[in-house]
């Protein structure tokens, strides 16, 4: 078996690009592998939070995870900041990373916005990440493909360390969906979808209602060529629309070429409002139904014991390598 760690930030509720690029994945993992499901609440702080907002959001993302289809009995289902060992491994990990390596993460740039001044947990964010991953032996890491730059810092770190104080770290993969490993904003395909982007518009929250789904794809941006063709160059907002079709609906991007072929976007838009909503109401009816029970909170507090109890020993082989402690 191998184990299996990710984590969502709770800055908000979920949109189908963290759904198709992570969640689906780790609903797939859980019924072969050890999986651990972090709401990671540290990394939101890295971006000023309302303090009862971000307790809300982090019981609604774990309630979300749920909702998607994770078992409690099968995942470990926790946040962050109830599990020492992530901060405690963040400095250990700090002290063994370079400013010129995490002055090239591309997240830290766009969040940072070229800045000379920007907060100091945005610069060492990829860092606490690698610590969340590197703490529990993890083998394999989901997540959408924005990713990509920090699954490396984090195999570099362990690799590193390895070099250094002899095996300490196994050494992480990441793992990333073909369908919908990056979905673009609907109202700026050159743009990621994202939880906390001004515009409600750009983005389709898991819990959004049917009616703004609808006005959501039928306003995204496409192109005037009308002809609904996969090319992300020329034509992101098409391709866009092709990526989640596909992702929902299991379709080959190919099929979907053919089966519009000769018709304008609006058929692809309207078939696309109807997938969307189908896929996205029985997440919504879960949701409610997990976010109002009173067990939400002890399926998160054994959560928390059971990834400790995983990264306590990770952390006690880190301190013997490192020579910290008696
Ligand atoms: N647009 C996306 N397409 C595919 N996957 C995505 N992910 C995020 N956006 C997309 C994946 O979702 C997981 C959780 O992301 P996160 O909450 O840790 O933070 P993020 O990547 O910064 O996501 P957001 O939505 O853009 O949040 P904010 O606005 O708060 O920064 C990750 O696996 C991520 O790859």
């Amino acid at each position: 078996m191998k184990r299996v760690f990710s984590g969502v930030q709770p800055t908000g509720n979920l949109h189908i690009g963290n759904y198709l690029g992570a969640l689906k994945q780790f609903v797939d993992l859980q019924n072969d592998n050890e999986c651990i499901y972090c709401v990671v609440d540290m990394h939101s702080i890295t971006v000023p939070q309302d303090p009862k907002e971000l307790k809300k959001h982090t019981l609604d993302i774990a309630a979300l995870y749920m909702a998607v289809g994770l078992d409690p009995k099968k995942s470990i289902i926790f946040a962050q900041s109830m599990v020492p060992g992530h901060a405690e491994l963040n400095w250990v990990l700090t002290c063994n990373s370079y400013t010129g390596e995490l002055s090239r993460m591309t997240q830290y740039k766009q969040k940072s916005k070229g800045e000379e001044s920007a907060p100091t947990g945005l610069f060492m964010y990829p860092v606490l990440m690698a610590a969340d991953i590197l703490l529990y032996d993890t083998d394999i890491v989901p997540v959408g493909n924005d990713q990509k730059q920090h699954i490396e810092l984090a195999r570099d770190l362990a690799t590193r360390v390895n070099n250094k104080y002899g095996k300490t770290f196994v050494v992480p993969e990441g793992k990333f969906m073909k369908a919908g490993a990056r979905v673009m904003a609907m109202d700026d395909p050159t743009s990621k979808m994202s939880k906390s982007a001004p515009n409600e518009m750009s983005r389709i929250s898991l819990l959004d209602e049917p009616s703004k789904i609808k006005k959501a794809i039928m306003r995204a941006t496409t192109d005037s060529e009308g002809i609904v063709r996969f090319d992300i160059e020329n034509k992101p907002g098409v391709s866009n629309l092709l990526s989640i079709y596909s992702a929902f609906s299991g379709k080959t991007i190919e099929q979907l070429e053919k089966d519009y072929e000769g018709q304008g976007y609006g058929a692809l838009k309207k078939d696309l409002v109807e997938v969307t909503v189908d896929a996205l109401a029985p997440i919504k009816a879960n949701f409610n139904e997990i976010r109002e029970s009173q067990e939400l909170i002890d399926i998160m507090k054994d959560g928390a014991e059971r990834a400790n109890a995983i990264a306590t020993p990770v952390m006690n082989r880190v301190k013997e390598r490192f020579g910290l402690g008696l």
